[in-house]
């Protein structure tokens, strides 16, 4: 019997087998910069806190964090953990100088796992420049362990002025929405940009998300770099999203022939047919439990962190411990649904799937979409 390889995953929700849980230790606050504008949700006048996170916060969050693990392993799955780092330290290269960095709470926003190979995104914020770097000792682990993983860093953009558009964060909604289907966000299009939260798997086939994170020439990167191994990339839009950003809480595959989707995001007119042509189900999540407006103060991200679900496997999942109307769905769609308290997570930008990144899942690539007609790039 052959073995599958010590990183192996080609899709969100084969049978899990080993799996990185990310760490709040040493989390700082999102610095201003020119792709982040991050505020205090009930006082956005305010200056946003830089430097660490309070000890308390970063307690809570690693609590919820290793509950999650604790979970994970009582179903057999092994758990790893980020290197420590120091977030606080701040990053000066020929390009840009950035008072502190982040935090290694999100794994999935850093490195993805398509099949055999890892890849480290490039990034598109400089806080988060070097956030791979808790992560390679792993890394070098998987890659000495066996031969057959493959390892690729993509290539890192400069991260200077000239790469992002700035007047992005001055636009009023009306403009956002006449602008809806330009698709140009705070990131300009001449480098390489993207983070891995911005994909999503479905063996053969992989999403990628144009949004504030990931640009066309990401993508064009991305299908360079993946289609000679055989996989087949798709842009997608979700043009009802003015501050795109991962594709994680809006486009969410479950199982073969099911996605769970974002009412308040649809797919761009036209990119829903591979889906529906073969055979695929899209079913809208049910509203999140909290607003927007309850959201913790210093969290960036939307209340459709509720559908930020985690696959143990294809009739497995886990949901925050209080999104009831998810879990219902989720029930009655046949899936065994686990709980565990994540709210305390999402000030630090993500749950359940963005905090974890899944390193080896039973399986092999298969064919969703037998239909598909692709157009390689070459
Ligand atoms: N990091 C995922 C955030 C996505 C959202 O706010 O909808």
């Amino acid at each position: 019997m052959r073995y599958s390889a010590a990183v192996n995953s080609w899709n969100e929700w084969d049978p899990l087998q080993e799996i990185v849980v990310g760490s709040a230790d040493n989390a700082c606050f999102e610095p201003t910069e020119p792709g982040s504008r991050p505020a205090i949700r009930d006082s956005p006048d305010t200056p946003f806190p830089t430097g660490p996170k309070s000890k308390e916060a970063i307690e809570r969050a690693n609590e919820e964090l290793a509950g999650l693990a604790a979970l994970l392993d009582s179903q057999g799955i092994t758990v790893r953990r980020p290197e420590p780092h120091d977030f606080s330290a701040p990053v000066r290269t020929p390009g840009f100088e950035v008072e502190n960095q982040y935090c290694a709470v999100c794994p999935r926003d850093v490195m993805i796992t398509m099949g055999n190979e890892i890849i480290e995104a490039t990034m598109s914020r400089r806080a988060r420049y070097f956030e791979y770097e808790p992560y390679r000792k792993l890394v070098y682990e998987y890659w000495n362990a066996d031969p057959r993983v493959e390892w690729t860093t993509a290539p890192k953009p400069s991260m200077r002025d000239g790469m992002y558009r700035e007047e992005f964060w001055e636009w009023p909604l009306e403009q956002r929405h006449a602008r809806m289907h330009s698709f140009e966000f705070c990131v300009g299009q001449d480098e390489v940009v993207f983070d891995a939260a911005d994909m999503s798997r479905l063996g053969r086939d992989i999403l990628v998300q144009e949004s504030m994170t990931t640009n066309r020439a990401g993508i064009r990167w991305l299908r360079r770099h993946l289609e000679p191994r055989g996989f087949r990339v798709h842009t997608v839009h979700f043009p009802l999203d003015f501050f795109p950003s991962h594709i994680d809480c809006t486009f969410v595959p479950l199982r073969p022939g099911l996605v769970l989707t974002n009412p308040e995001r649809p797919l761009r007119e036209g990119e829903e047919k591979m889906f529906l042509a073969n055979g695929w189900e899209l079913v809208d999540a049910p509203q999140p439990v909290l607003g927007n407006d309850e959201m913790p103060k210093y969290c960036q991200s939307s209340k459709w962190l509720s559908m930020n679900v985690l696959s143990m496997s294809p009739t497995k999942v886990i949901c925050e411990e209080r999104e009831k109307p998810l879990q219902d769905l989720l029930a009655k769609l046949d899936f065994e649904v686990f709980t565990v308290p994540f709210r305390h997570v999402f000030e630090y930008g993500g749950s359940l799937h963005c905090a974890t990144w899944d390193v080896r899942r039973e399986g092999i690539c298969e064919d969703y979409f037998p239909a598909l007609r692709y157009e390689p790039l070459v």
